[in-house]
């Protein structure tokens, strides 16, 4: 099973997450994001054995995130596949602990994949046509979360579909 560990937007957020992707879409094409997809992917575990997910939900059931607030104020992209994402224009200490911490465990239950590097961001467009992420407006949006999950995607002839497996305790 393909999993990864992400934070979910609260409604309101996610809404207005749905509106700057209506916009990146307008100038730079490509596949829009559903609003039910969007996320912040905090680790991705790739493919895992049917047999090791009841390990993973538990240990995700019993999690204490920490409670924060993310600064959404910056558009970016990765070349490939034409991803068009928002994000924020500092590093984000909590975050990136959070990142650390979820991964010292991960290994500890023997997961592999730890990336070198830790961009957190929101995927609202792949494979855009343009990625004239500069053209794109101001933004500045506030995420309070207090909550992980972990989510089980599935690929089908729609793209990828996302299903929640396990909520870490809520803050
Ligand atoms: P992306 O949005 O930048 O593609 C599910 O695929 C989630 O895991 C997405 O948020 C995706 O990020 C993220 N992810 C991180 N590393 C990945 C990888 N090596 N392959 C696929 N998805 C990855």
């Amino acid at each position: 099973m393909r999993l990864f560990l992400a934070l979910v937007p609260p409604d309101e957020l996610r809404g207005r997450l749905g509106e700057l992707a209506d916009v990146a879409h307008a100038r730079c094409g490509g596949r829009r994001m559903p609003d039910e997809s969007l996320h912040l992917t905090l680790a991705f575990l790739g493919e895992v054995e049917e047999a090791k997910t009841g390990e993973l939900i538990d240990w995700v059931c019993g999690l204490a995130a920490p409670p924060g607030r993310w600064r959404l104020d910056a558009w970016g992209h990765f070349h490939r596949p034409g991803i068009v994402w928002v994000g924020g224009t500092a590093a984000d200490p909590d975050l990136a602990a959070l990142h650390q911490r979820l991964w010292n465990d991960l290994e500890a239950l023997g997961h592999r994949g730890r990336p070198t590097r830790f961009v957190p961001h929101v995927t609202l467009l792949r494979r855009a046509r343009r990625l004239a992420t500069e053209v794109l407006p101001d933004i500045r949006l506030d995420w309070a979360y207090h909550q992980i999950e972990l989510i089980h995607s599935s690929v089908d002839r729609h793209g990828a579909r996302y299903a929640s497996l396990a909520r870490s305790r809520s803050s």
